[in-house]
């Protein structure tokens, strides 16, 4: 695509939403700042950089071996680089603690400290990137046997509330040095294959292991925390004991975000529609969008209907400030490079798209009853000339626009990583 077409589209684009009274221009000012936390995870499978062969675990899987993995924090950082590269605007990186730069030391999960991570925070610094964490409480042994802040033996218990409160204090030192308030996020593993009988009391732990955790005061204005559910894992398919309820629940009662993965629901259930209910009881909600394909499978997010819903609902509840979007996807079976970049400007594009709706018209529609009005317009809303405005955001950002960037990811893996393992 040359310069000159995309401005010709650009133009007609902004004549065209013209006519049902939206700027253009804004929604694109608006799309520019809204960031996507990039998920570290996606460039080496989940494995991590901790000492010694890290085994996925967790009732999670990153399934394929497409070669050229990230094996090191330095060709993560290259991955991530590229990946950046690709798309417009400026954006997060989302950080595992299990990622930290341990110096080939073996670090346990209950010793690492903020020293640990200071490479990352002077890579995002130097990039102009902001980070967010997560606690790692899976790929170990002390989650061996599926339970971790709820398990039965304290001195377990204790360890991960050891670990987490480290990770808060790490993420509080991210936002601080990076002057960008840092989201971090609980996922745990917990639950069971079979059936479970005692589920109360499982969960009456993970309750009592929280409420230790946040007994430790951060500052707000640098780290946020959140929380997030999960309805099954490979191996924990009959009791999670970190469910939607239980999380919400306790989100709600304690001022808590909640973290809301499109994978972790039934399969029909969505959570573009959880949105608007979360915000009227939590002030922010953080999002992990990944895409299930039958189960909880972590595919690469695409431009689908509930990619667009997400956006539509997050725009539409005039909540582009209060709603955090990461995305969570692993699949190692295509160029994790390009992963990343399909996953990201498909978001990108959603929101942009729910940014230009016509939306004064739609609500006065729906006041109205007019039910076909509203139907009809939302339907022809989804073939106006937006790509053209993408287009255009992108080669205002310097950004390569339309199918190009495939291009540019096969010569990153001629030269970097379909190089690696030689
Ligand atoms: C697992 C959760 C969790 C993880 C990451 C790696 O089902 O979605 O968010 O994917 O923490
Ligand atoms: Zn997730």
């Amino acid at each position: 695509m040359k310069n000159a077409q995309i401005n010709q589209a650009f133009e007609y684009a902004k004549v065209r939403y013209a006519e049902l009274g939206i700027d253009v221009e804004k929604a694109v000012e608006q799309l520019d700042k809204l960031p996507i936390s990039l998920h570290c995870w996606q460039a080496d499978d989940v494995s991590g950089f901790e000492s010694g062969d890290t085994e996925l675990t967790g009732g999670i899987q990153a399934t394929g071996n497409y070669p050229g993995k990230a094996r090191t924090i330095a060709e993560l950082r290259a991955d991530i680089e590229k990946a950046m590269s690709l798309i417009p605007g400026e954006h997060r990186v989302n950080l595992h603690a299990f990622y930290g730069d341990f110096g080939g030391e073996s670090v346990d999960r209950d010793q690492i400290e903020p020293k640990h991570f200071q490479s990352w925070i002077d890579w995002a610094k130097a990039k102009n990137y902001k980070l967010d964490f997560n606690c790692t409480c899976f790929s170990h042994e002390k989650s061996g046997d599926g339970f971790t802040l709820s398990h039965r033996d304290n001195t377990i218990r204790e360890f991960w509330i050891d670990h987490v409160i480290r990770c808060r204090k790490i993420a509080e030192e991210m936002g601080r040095q990076l002057g960008s308030k840092c989201m971090h996020n609980i996922w745990i593993p917990d639950g069971s294959k079979d059936l479970t009988v005692d589920r109360l009391y499982y969960r009456q732990n993970l309750k009592d292991s929280l409420d230790k955790i946040f007994e430790y005061k951060t500052n707000d204005i640098y780290m946020k925390d959140c929380i997030e559910s999960k309805l099954f894992g490979i191996g924990a398919e009959s009791y999670t004991v970190g469910s939607h309820e239980f999380y919400m629940g306790y989100g709600i009662r304690n001022n808590i975000i909640v973290t809301l993965d499109s994978g972790h629901f039934h399969p029909t259930e969505v959570i573009s529609d959880k949105i608007s209910s979360l915000l009227l009881f939590l002030p922010e909600v953080m999002l992990h969008v990944s895409r299930g394909v039958r189960w909880d499978s972590d595919h690469v997010v695409i431009l689908g209907d509930e990619l667009q819903a997400i956006a539509q609902e997050i725009v539409r509840a005039d909540a582009v400030d209060k709603v955090h979007i990461g995305l969570d996807y692993f699949d190692a079976s295509i160029n994790r490079i390009g992963a990343y970049v399909v996953g990201v400007r498909a978001t990108q594009k959603a929101l942009l798209q729910a940014l230009l709706e016509p939306i004064t018209q739609l609500r006065a529609y729906e006041a109205k009853g007019q039910n076909f009005e509203r139907l009809a317009l939302l339907e022809e809303a989804k073939s106006l000339p937006w790509a053209a405005v993408f287009d255009y955001y992108c080669m205002k950002k310097g950004v390569v626009a339309g199918e190009a960037y495939i291009a540019d990811i096969q010569q990153y893996e001629k030269e970097v990583t379909g190089r690696r393992g030689e």
